[in-house]
């Protein structure tokens, strides 16, 4: 058990796989259940607040301890020291702390659900919803404090990242030098550190307003609830860059690995636009908000300020688009989740500008046109990139390969059924169809049948992924066989041995893993 207390960041990076996937599968179930009581119109639950918790439950799962955890962290740990070919992260122990946070965190959001009514505010908390009246006992307090600790997580492990990043690179690997993954999760950590504080004090204000009689978001007390909407989305909208901006480094690494090129197209544009995103994410939160009653001149604003996010994301389309073109693409499994990742992940985003329009936002706030947008997103953004990841890095993680046919075949189906799911959610948007409601008329029965056949499948190819991963640990496949990424060890064997003293040079090589 001595691992458990691991420094190194290879079994820490593990650590938050295993974490991930764990949570990963409940989530998954409590988006099944979703599913199947939307299959049909009327109730299956015969519990509305069942179904809110479930929902809410699935957002948080998802978000803080899946796509966190392991596409920033745990493959963070696994590659940035390996990238930046350093021994260890720059703060071993508090990598360690920063996972061990978690899993008190996740019991906290477990005990949140199960005990008396469960936390139905969705993953927003929003008061007065979320107040002491309408969320009596102690749920939502727990899931608050389930809130910090996952905070105290992200900012602990962030500033480890940053500080890796900015102090342990080897002599000649300038800023421009550094791997895009290496920025990726470093500009995610500055993201993550100024943002989790503002979600923390509006937490801790929602906190005292339920427990301790003050009134920060209570109107018959001087408060005001919107503030609490502007608190959580000065943190949010950044949140759901730093889902995305890990993604985008690993597809910046897959996609000029398997077209044979030295370098991805566009280096250093995709390292500013990165830091654009980061920045303008800061500047756009309420267009979260645009139903709250804003003047007409903010609504402006902010829907000027979302729509120029296009702009540097459209920077990093089109550079992988170029790096694509003119490769002699190798059509492995992880190109396939890269090529999925911009396919999907643009369609979405082209949804975000539609609804970044304010007028246009009104009808749509709080529909399933929501609900598709950020499934397109994060589904099939996030997570591709995530399968992308794990795909990729497999051999260099556990020395083995995947079944490469197979693995094929499982991208397929997971590709037809996450369409199938959430394509149809447009339709019932732009219908009217509101989110987080158990029920709905019969007019919507088609879309949300075809939606819940969707899931289902994207079930089985899930459980087919790991069948695939069992089945590689199993075969013991070498992976001198089939395929040429190097693992780790390998790697810092391939090293000159003067590395980390060579005199600052252009020639240095930048590891290409
Ligand atoms: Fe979003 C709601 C707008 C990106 C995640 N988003 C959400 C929610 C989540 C989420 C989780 O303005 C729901 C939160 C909740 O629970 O309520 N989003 C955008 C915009 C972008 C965007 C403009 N979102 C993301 C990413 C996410 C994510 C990335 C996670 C991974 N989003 C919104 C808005 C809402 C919203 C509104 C609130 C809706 C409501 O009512 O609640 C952009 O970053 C997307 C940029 C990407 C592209 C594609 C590639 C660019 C190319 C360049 C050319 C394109 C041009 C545009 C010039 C644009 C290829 C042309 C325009 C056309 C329409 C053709
Ligand atoms: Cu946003």
């Amino acid at each position: 058990m001595r691992w458990l207390f691991s420094t190194n960041h290879k079994d820490i990076g593990t650590m938050y796989f295993i974490f991930g996937i764990w949570s990963g599968l409940l989530g998954t179930s409590m988006s099944l259940l979703v599913r199947i009581e939307l299959s049909q119109p009327g109730a299956l639950m015969g519990n509305d607040q069942i179904y809110n918790v479930l929902v809410t439950a699935h957002a948080f799962l998802m978000i803080f301890f899946l796509v966190m955890p392991v596409l920033m962290s745990g493959f963070g740990n696994w590659l940035i020291p390996t990238l930046l070919s350093a021994p260890d992260m720059a703060f071993p122990r508090l990598n360690n702390m920063s996972f061990w946070l978690l899993p008190p965190s996740l019991i906290l959001l477990t005990m949140s659900a199960v005990v008396e009514g469960g936390v139905g505010t969705g993953w927003t908390v929003y008061p007065p919803l979320s107040n002491n009246i309408f969320h009596s006992g102690p749920s939502v307090d727990l899931a608050i404090f389930s809130l910090h600790l996952a905070g105290v997580s992200s900012i602990l492990g962030s500033l480890n990242f940053i500080t890796t990043a900015l102090n342990m690179r080897p002599a000649g690997m300038t800023p421009e030098r550094t791997p895009l993954f290496v920025w990726s999760v470093a500009i995610t950590g500055l993201l993550l550190v100024l943002s989790i504080p503002v979600l923390a004090a509006g937490i801790t204000m929602l906190l005292t307003d339920r427990n301790l009689n003050t009134s920060f978001f209570d109107p018959t007390g001087g408060g005001d609830p919107v503030l609490f909407q502007h608190l959580f989305w000065f943190f949010g909208h950044p949140e759901v860059y730093i889902l995305i901006l890990p993604a985008f480094g690993v597809i910046s690494h897959v996609v000029t690995h398997y077209t044979g090129k030295l370098e991805p197209f566009g280096s250093l544009g995709m390292i500013f636009a990165m830091l654009g995103i980061g920045f303008l994410g800061f500047i756009v939160w309420a267009h979260h908000m645009f139903t709250v009653g804003l003047d007409v001149d903010t609504r402006a604003y902010f829907t000027a300020a979302t729509m120029i996010i296009a702009i540097p994301t459209g920077i990093k389309i089109f550079s992988w688009l170029a790096t694509l073109h003119g490769g002699r693409i190798k059509f492995e499994v992880p190109v396939l989740w890269a090529l999925g990742f911009i396919f999907l992940f643009t369609m979405g985003g082209l949804t975000g500008i539609m609804l970044s329009n304010s007028s246009l936002d009104i009808m749509l706030h709080d529909t399933y046109y929501v609900t598709a947008h950020f499934h397109y997103v994060l589904s099939m953004g996030a997570v591709f990139a995530m399968f992308g990841a794990v795909t990729h890095w497999f051999p260099l993680i556990t020395g083995m390969s995947l079944h490469s046919r197979w693995a094929k075949a499982q991208f397929y189906l997971m590709f037809i059924g996450v369409n199938l799911t959430f394509f149809p959610q447009h339709f019932l948007g732009l219908s009217g169809m509101p989110r987080r409601y158990s029920d709905y008329p019969d007019a919507y029965t088609k879309w949300n049948l075809i939606s819940s056949v969707g899931s289902m499948l994207s079930f089985v190819a899930l459980l087919f992924f790991i069948f695939l991963l069992w089945e590689a640990l199993l075969s013991q496949r070498s992976i001198i066989a089939s395929s040429h990424v190097p693992t780790s060890l390998e790697w810092q064997e391939s090293l000159p041995l003067d590395f980390h003293n060579a005199p600052e040079s252009p020639t240095v090589t930048i590891p290409k893993i």
